[in-house]
């Protein structure tokens, strides 16, 4: 039961494997393919981006494949950074400057409240066959003032989890997969084709 999951995101492929590997699945990345194909990310929407890596990468390999296309929307920057999340700051800027870059954004802003945001996560399962099926998932929260919290990735430490006082990244790796995005979206894959 092998699985590619189409990302170089070691924090994605982390998350993936603690929620598929007890359900029997063994889990690959790209990381684990050195030759894959760079899969340009053109689309307006994370579905059509996690269906373009899915499906470039299955027809190379011949085997199922997910991809996993995510990021942050605040509502405050009318969805900013959305698609563009891994690329705001620049195409080769760290997480750490992406994450000035939204919070230089809403420096004016004090309230928490007009501070909302989510993530989104979209995946795409594609079969060798070409079938292809996408779902999304969600996850509510904040904008915090400052990044807290040492776990997770990317932007888990400004983002304060909706009835809860605490970031993303200040919860355990457990906790993360219980109420993240991505174990959202994957319930809904798993439901799907089971
Ligand atoms: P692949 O395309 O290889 O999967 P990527 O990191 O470029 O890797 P995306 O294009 O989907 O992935 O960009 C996702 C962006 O959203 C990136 O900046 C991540 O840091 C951020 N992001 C996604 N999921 C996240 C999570 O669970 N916690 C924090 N930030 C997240």
């Amino acid at each position: 039961n092998k699985i590619i999951i189409a990302t170089k995101n070691k924090g994605k492929v982390n998350e993936f494997e603690a929620l598929l590997a007890p359900l029997g699945y063994q889990v690959q990345s790209l990381l684990d393919y050195p030759d894959a194909i760079d899969v340009e990310e053109t689309g307006s929407t994370f579905e059509a981006n996690a269906i373009l890596k899915a499906e470039a990468i299955s027809k190379q390999y011949g085997m199922v494949t997910i991809a996993d296309d995510s990021g942050l929307e605040v509502d405050y920057l009318n969805g900013q950074p959305g698609v563009y999340s891994a690329r705001y700051a620049g195409t080769d800027k760290s997480d750490q400057a992406n994450m000035e870059k939204v919070l230089k954004e809403l420096s004016a802003i004090t309230e928490l409240e007009k501070r909302s945001a989510r993530f989104i996560c979209a995946l795409a399962l594609s079969t060798p066959g070409h079938v292809v099926q996408t779902v999304r998932g969600a996850c509510e929260g904040f904008i915090a003032e400052t990044p807290t919290g040492e776990n997770g990735f990317g932007y888990d430490p400004i983002f304060i989890l909706q009835n809860s006082n605490k970031t993303m990244a200040q919860l355990s790796k457990e906790e993360k997969n219980k109420v993240s995005h991505r174990s959202d979206a994957l319930k809904k894959l798993i439901e799907l084709i089971s």
